[in-house]
């Protein structure tokens, strides 16, 4: 070539090549002969990162400088899974980092397995933030994410005698190279103390909060870039510390021991990443962290606006603010807090600001995740947000009452506080109130909310309500994930369905063609004996490749069910062994996922399945026939190798209970078929798929409550059904725990004596729904037809569907193309 590429920009072979050579030695300070594999994944990614800075610099740039509205959404989880190969794929420099490497005589793949991913999230909704910050980027939407840099993500599990055992996850551990700190940026945010209040000059009523301590937050800022595109938007979370020089590191004068204790306290702050969803834990920590980013976060979202010479009153035209759930509701009163004890607005301005500024996603109706604040906690660790609290509260309940006529009933419903034995603070409540708009995450979740836990609200503010179905990156979730079958379809549509999933809907015609259907289900089976050996590796154990994948992977919950799938393989199991010789098509059952480390039955559910995956597995009458794997330490790097192989999804949440689910769209989009009930976003992806390709069983979320309204009594079904009563009989005898008959009996009571997830009431469905799936598998050609079909049509489950629609109708903010100068 005439000219030699930038070391730091080019994207040629030949550039690569060279800036890995040079990052290892310049960065590094290593050398080939004694460079170690970590060594090289360093060196990649350093040369990586400059590609993506030279795009994040020419984004933040021209939003600088032509001052675009800006999304900044408002997470306590961002849960990224692996940034090295998605970066490659999003800069459209795979091929020819791989091509760098093997002339290196390195293997890149094999050098992208040493990267640790950040698990700074528990399950979707932590990921669900990930794939949007892929669509907003993708988009070219001008979007900052705030959230946590927790120095502990969310644990690694490990299952010893088949019980879940957590260990630290110590993910910074080698350093990160995605990152770049910025030292510069922070800001000092207050805990605990009290309010003074005083006459100003002119004899307004001032507010002085004097705080028991300071901890500082220092901005970490990752490049997030899109899919071919130069568009590199931050994902920029806070770090606690302790402030430098703090006012009352004075009192601690030659107070070595306190000194250096206040320093871990404020370090506290961000160490870890709480491990529960779906369950409340009213911790003093847990709201410091809210408090701490949020704070932090809006802070430097004024010093952006006011920095670019803009005014403190229009500060909602320049951001809006998206709530990931009520984790970060807190905001709300802080806004209030910043407009007017900081930047001196009144009341009634600094209100029209806050409540044109915040929109608010909910991810959930199990009433035990609604998060509340005892209030004397909450007074203890933010005085002047619990005034703020009662101000606003007092100011909406007048309106309330004249609203509402004095229905006091809704109105203490409404209420932003709680009476009781104690009082609380609602958070549910602040948002809603708070927010120009609120959401559900799939049709039937977002029209319970206005039935149920959100009723009074929607009867109030019906114009406040929309929904906003979940979607998920196919960067990721496909072309990363999958490889193989990327470019099968690419071979037959083109490529233009990887930033218009729509476009699948092309594959439809060749779900007749034969040989497509050949190579469909080549693919398919290349994943499965690449999962399978993986599983070897882990576990030791074999699995077959030709038997039939059954998936069910997601955190562990009792309203998700993983123990309805364990009744079906006892049932299964008892089949055979009373008919040794059977016509059963082979399956292997694979589950994972982590249990929150204080939920007892979760984990008991977790030792469950590894019992009776310890007897299937080994009793000769099955002869490996059926298989249980449970699959330890499910995160996003693991999940990459699952979903591909998947034949079956497993999707068997009590109905109404899942919000929306997101890995029934990843799976189902890899092509596996969904067994599933009427839950969350089961009902759009069977619309799509068509009912033909989707096995459906059990009650609706209607019958769930007419059932349950009438009285359920989960004895009865125990005692018509003999396959079900064999079952629960069988585990409560010790037939899968060595003949201890009692390790299993809370479970087993549970489900006998209340069985809140009607597991009894939907089990003999879910029994007759797996046989059609056994007999659908028989004919490989229907079942590759029906695979076609079905990864045909998950156009609309792409996070770039749902993002143009916040963007559209929530957010009002348009696509800012980036040049490359
Ligand atoms: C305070 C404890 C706590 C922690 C996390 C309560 C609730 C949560 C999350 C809201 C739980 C969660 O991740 N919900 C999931 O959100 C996904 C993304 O919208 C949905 O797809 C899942 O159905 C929903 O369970």
């Amino acid at each position: 070539s005439p000219y030699l590429e930038d070391s730091r920009t080019g994207l040629g072979v030949d550039t690569l090549k060279r800036a890995i050579r040079n990052n290892l030695f310049y960065v590094q300070g290593k050398f080939p002969e004694i460079a170690t594999r970590n060594d090289y994944y360093m060196a990649i990614a350093y040369a990586v990162r400059d590609r993506l800075l030279q795009r994040w610099v020419a984004s933040v740039k021209q939003y600088i400088q032509e001052k675009h509205r800006v999304v900044a959404y408002l997470s306590a989880e961002y849960l990224l899974g692996p940034h090295l190969a998605n970066n490659l794929i999003n800069l459209g420099i795979y091929k020819e980092t791989e091509q760098a490497c093997k002339e290196l005589g390195l293997d890149l793949d094999w050098l992208i397995e040493k990267e640790v991913e950040p698990g700074l999230g528990n399950g979707g909704l932590g990921r669900l933030a990930a794939c949007y910050m892929d669509s907003l980027a993708t988009l070219e939407v001008p979007a900052i994410g705030y959230g946590i840099r927790y120095q502990f993500g969310i644990f690694e599990q490990d299952i010893r005698d088949g019980w879940q055992v957590e260990d630290t996850d110590n993910w910074l551990r080698r350093g990160n190279p995605w990152e770049i700190a910025r030292r510069e940026l922070s800001y000092d945010i207050k805990f605990g103390g009290y309010v003074q209040t005083y006459l100003d000059r002119a004899g307004k009523l001032c507010f002085n909060w004097i705080p028991e301590l300071v901890v500082k937050g220092v901005a970490y800022d990752t490049p997030i870039l899109g899919y071919k595109v130069n568009t590199a938007n931050t994902l920029r979370l806070w770090k606690s510390e302790a402030p430098h020089s703090f006012d009352f590191q004075s009192f601690n004068a030659g107070d070595y021991n306190s000194a250096v204790n206040s320093k871990i306290i404020c370090e506290n702050i961000s160490k870890v990443l709480y491990p529960n969803d779906e369950q409340i834990e009213g911790k003093r920590l847990r709201l410091q962290q809210q408090y701490f980013f949020v704070s932090c976060s809006l802070q430097d979202m004024i010093g952006i606006h006011l920095r670019q010479g803009e005014k403190i009153h229009d500060f909602h035209k320049k951001f809006v603010v998206q709530l990931n759930d009520t984790h970060p509701a807190i905001g709300v009163a802080e806004l209030m807090r910043l407009l007017m004890d900081v930047h001196q607005l009144e009341w009634e301005e600094a209100w029209d600001i806050t409540s044109k500024t915040f929109a608010y996603t909910n991810h959930t109706l199990l009433p035990e995740a609604l998060e509340t604040w005892d209030l004397q906690l909450f007074g203890s660790v933010l005085p002047r947000h619990l005034q703020l609290i009662y101000e606003i509260n007092r100011r909406f309940v007048d309106y309330a009452t004249i609203k509402l006529y004095g229905n006091h009933q809704k109105i203490s419903s409404l209420s932003l506080i709680g009476e009781g034995p104690r009082k609380y603070i609602k958070m549910a409540n602040l948002a809603c109130l708070g927010s120009f708009a609120i959401n559900g995450v799939a049709a039937l979740h977002s029209e319970l909310l206005k039935k149920t836990v959100l009723k009074d609200w929607y009867e109030l503010m019906p114009h406040k309500f929309q929904n906003k179905t979940n979607g998920v990156t196919p960067r990721r979730w496909m072309v990363l994930a999958n490889p193989e079958l990327t470019n099968l379809i690419s071979s037959r549509i083109g490529e233009g369905w990887i930033k218009n999933l729509h476009e699948l809907k092309g594959l439809e015609p060749f779900a007749d063609d034969p040989e497509f259907r050949k190579e469909w289900m080549q693919v398919k089976f290349n994943k499965k004996k690449a999962l399978a050996k993986r599983i070897k590796k882990r576990l030791g154990l074999d699995v077959d490749p030709n038997s039939m994948f059954d998936i069910l992977v997601k955190r562990i919950h009792e309203y998700k069910r993983q123990h309805l799938k364990v009744l079906h393989i006892i049932t299964l199991y008892n089949q055979i062994k009373k008919n040794p010789n059977m016509d059963v098509v082979p399956r292997t059952f694979i589950f994972a996922g982590k249990a929150a480390p204080g939920y007892r039955k979760a984990k008991l559910m977790i030792k469950l399945i590894n019992s009776v995956g310890e007897i299937v597995n080994n009793d000769p009458d099955i002869n490996g026939r059926i298989k249980v794997v449970f699959y330890p330490n499910y995160n996003v790097t693991n999940a990459q190798k699952i979903y591909p192989a998947a034949d079956v999804s497993e999707q068997i949440s009590t109905a109404g209970k899942e919000a929306s689910g997101t890995g029934n769209m990843k799976l189902s989009l890899n092509g596996a078929l969904t067994v599933g009930t009427l839950d969350g976003a089961n009902v759009e992806i069977r619309e799509c798929v068509g009912e033909e390709n989707f096995f459906l069983f059990g009650l609706t979320a209607d019958e769930v409550a007419k059932v349950k309204s009438e009285g359920y009594k989960p004895w009865d079904y125990y005692s018509e059904n003999p396959n079900l009563k064999e079952v629960i009989d069988q585990i409560n005898s010790g037939y899968f725990s060595h003949l201890d008959s009692k390790v299993f009996k809370e479970l087993t009571d549970s489900l006998l004596y209340d069985d809140q997830y009607l597991l009894f009431a939907d089990y003999q469905s879910y029994i007759d729904t797996q046989a059609k799936v056994e007999e659908a598998f028989k004919d490989q050609d229907k079942w590759a037809r029906m695979s076609i079909l079905n990864t045909a049509r998950m156009g609309k489950f792409s996070s770039d569907r749902s993002i143009r629609e916040y963007c559209d109708e929530i957010w009002k903010v348009e696509s800012v193309p980036v040049t490359l100068d």
